[in-house]
Formats: C-alpha cells, sequence, structure tokens
C-alpha cells in the first residue's frame, strides 16, 4: 500500500499542487519541513531581541510606535509557523525545549548586535530584504499550510523592509554624523545578510532534495544572487556603499560579481560562538521559564471550562 501511497504523493508533487496535512507524506518529507519551519519559527521568535532592544530608546512617538508594530508582527510569525509545524505533527512545547537546549537552530543573523540606532532601519532593509527574497518562492511552497502561512508573512515583511528604509532614507538626508552612522550600520550588516541565504550549494547538504520536493525552490546561492541585485540599485539611491570591493556589473552574466563571505565566521556563528548567541537563547529561556505561570493558569482553565457542563 506504501507503493500506491508513494505515487500519489510523488504525482501530487508533480502536478505542482499541494500537499496536506492529511496526505501520507514520505517521513523524510515530514522531517524536514518540520526542521525548516521550527527553524524558521525560532528566527521570528529570536529576532524579536536585536530591534527589541530599541524599544526603549526609539527617538520619537512614531518610531516606537512603528517599532512596536513590527517586533509584534514578528511574535505572529512565529506563532503562525508553529501552528504550521503542529500540522505535521510537532509539539511545540517540544519545538520550545529544542530551541533552549541548543539542538534546534534558528537563523545566524539574529546573534549579531544592535549597536546603534541606524541598525534598525537597516535590519529592515536589508535583514528583512533577505527574508522577503528567500521567502517570496515559499509562498509556492508544496506544503500546504507553509506556503499559505509565508503569503501572510511576505506582506508583512514588505511593510517591514519599506519602514526600514524609509528610516535609513530619513536619516541620510539628516546630519553627517547619522550619514555616518547608517554606513558604519551597513557595513556590520552587509555580509551577516548575505549569509541568512545558508552555505554555498556545494556545501548544502539539504538543497538537492529539498528542491526535489518542491520545500525550496531555489538554491541558495540563486536566491543570494537575487538579493545583490536587488539591494544595490537601493544603496545606490540610498547613498551608502556596501563594504565589498568585489561589487560590479557583470554584463555577460546579467547580475553582479561580488566577494565571497567569510564562511569560518558563519559556521562558527552556527556553532553558538556568534556575539550574542549565548544571550539571546539564555533571553529565551529565562521568558519561557517566567511564563510557566501563565501556561499552568491557561491549563487549569480550560480543564475548568470542560469540566463545566
Ligand atoms: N542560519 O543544507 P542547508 C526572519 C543550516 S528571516 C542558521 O542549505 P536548508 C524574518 C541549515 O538549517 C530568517 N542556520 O539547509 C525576520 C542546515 O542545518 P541542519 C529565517 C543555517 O534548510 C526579519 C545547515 O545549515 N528564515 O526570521 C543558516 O536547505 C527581521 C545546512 O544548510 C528562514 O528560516 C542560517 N543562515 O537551507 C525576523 C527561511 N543557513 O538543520 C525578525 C526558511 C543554513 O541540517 C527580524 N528556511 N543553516 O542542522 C530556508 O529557506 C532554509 O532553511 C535555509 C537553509 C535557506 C535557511
Amino acid at each position: 500500500e506504501t507503493g500506491t501511497l508513494q505515487a500519489l504523493f510523488d504525482e501530487t508533487i508533480a502536478a505542482e499542487q499541494r500537499i496536506e496535512p492529511r496526505d501520507w507524506m514520505p517521513d523524510g518529507y515530514r522531517k524536514t519541513l518540520v526542521r525548516q519551519i521550527a527553524q524558521h519559527a525560532h528566527s521570528e521568535i529570536i529576532g524579536m531581541q536585536p530591534e527589541g532592544d530599541w524599544l526603549t530608546r526609539a527617538p520619537s512617538l512614531r518610531r516606537k510606535a512603528i517599532l512596536l508594530a513590527k517586533v509584534q508582527d514578528e511574535a505572529g510569525h512565529g506563532l503562525y509557523l508553529y501552528s504550521a509545524a503542529e500540522t505535521l505533527g510537532a509539539d511545540r512545547a517540544d519545538l520550545t525545549a529544542k530551541l533552549i537546549d541548543g539542538t534546534q537552530k534558528y537563523s545566524s543573523i539574529f546573534n549579531y548586535p544592535t549597536r546603534t540606532y541606524a541598525d534598525v532601519g537597516t535590519i529592515g532593509w536589508l535583514v528583512d530584504g533577505a527574508a522577503i527574497c528567500n521567502q517570496v518562492p515559499l509562498c509556492r511552497s508544496s506544503f500546504g499550510p507553509y506556503a499559505r502561512a509565508m503569503i501572510r508573512v511576505c506582506k508583512e515583511e514588505s511593510f517591514h523592509q519599506r519602514q526600514g528604509y524609509e528610516l535609513l532614507a530619513t536619516m541620510m538626508r539628516g546630519t553627517d554624523e547619522q550619514r555616518a552612522m547608517v554606513q558604519e550600520s551597513v557595513d556590520r550588516w552587509w555580509w551577516p545578510a548575505l549569509m541568512m541565504f545558508g552555505p554555498p550549494d556545494d556545501e548544502s547538504p539539504n538543497t538537492e532534495q529539498s528542491m526535489r520536493w518542491g520545500i525550496k525552490r531555489n538554491t541558495n546561492d540563486e536566491l543570494r544572487q537575487r538579493f545583490v541585485d536587488m539591494t544595490v540599485p537601493q544603496a545606490e539611491a540610498l547613498g551608502v556603499t556596501l563594504p565589498d570591493p568585489a561589487l560590479r556589473w557583470n554584463d555577460r552574466r546579467g547580475a553582479h560579481d561580488f566577494g565571497e563571505p567569510d564562511w569560518s565566521e558563519f559556521k562558527a556563528v552556527l556553532r553558538g560562538d556568534g556575539p550574542c548567541n549565548a544571550e539571546r537563547v539564555a533571553n529565551r529561556r529565562a521568558a519561557h521559564e517566567d511564563g510557566a505561570w501563565v501556561r499552568a493558569a491557561a491549563t487549569a482553565f480550560a480543564a475548568r471550562e470542560q469540566a463545566a457542563p
């Protein structure tokens, strides 16, 4: 019978139709999706911290309201994604435990500190920009709940990217000190943003199978290239320099050539040795432990409601 189910699954993938939670799916497909969706959910939740650090120091009420809305959106994205993982049989408490004990990853980018207020703009522009580049193709993921979550996430992420760009554009119209602050911020975030797309294709163990299953739609290097090509004209419009002496237009390829990120730094961050890994996980652990009473109260309330006639 598994043979027939496998054939049906293969046909659904080949026809570009969606796999839904109740459908039969190979174990590897389920496992890969749980890994990727959980990692994505964890990234949204940990990703609240770098910008969250500036909520109490935003320079105006307007900027504070915008930043608060953005950070809340990230919490929402985390929740849609945990729900998508639950449709595959994952348990949310278990996923959180795996984040806190370091057995599941989150995006490398959130292990870098936000040193200045310009970093809020740079995260919106470059980090959300990279996130959109990576996630727009995932709206066509073969797994229905993930694809549908991505549509909503991408809409909100586009707004996030615009607010980051607008913040930087405002600072670039300001004083020399503000322009220098923007440039210094872009210098620090550029290479880590390129690393968000994952290792080069020839060192990416998951890409080939994930592409065959329609879980990923493009390779890491394809999306990194798309991001560079999209960002260069935006940098010109802003008046900032991207910190890569090898960056130039290649007429023959119809794309930009660019330098190699420092993959040893990427590997160190994935091992837990980035500038803020320990702090990010410690904060998440403390929030989880401090919230234990809320979970206990909600569980007791639900039990009482169920027991009531
Ligand atoms: N960081 O074989 P591959 C956001 C791991 S956006 C950490 O190429 P795959 C929005 C990878 O998991 C950020 N780990 O893997 C926001 C694998 O490890 P494993 C989140 C990384 O899965 C903006 C190993 O390396 N977005 O949060 C990274 O085929 C602003 C080998 O790599 C997503 O998660 C990395 N950068 O491709 C929030 C998008 N790259 O598990 C707040 C969905 C690779 O085998 C503020 N995910 N690894 O031990 C994906 O598209 C894919 O999972 C990739 C990696 C492309 C990230």
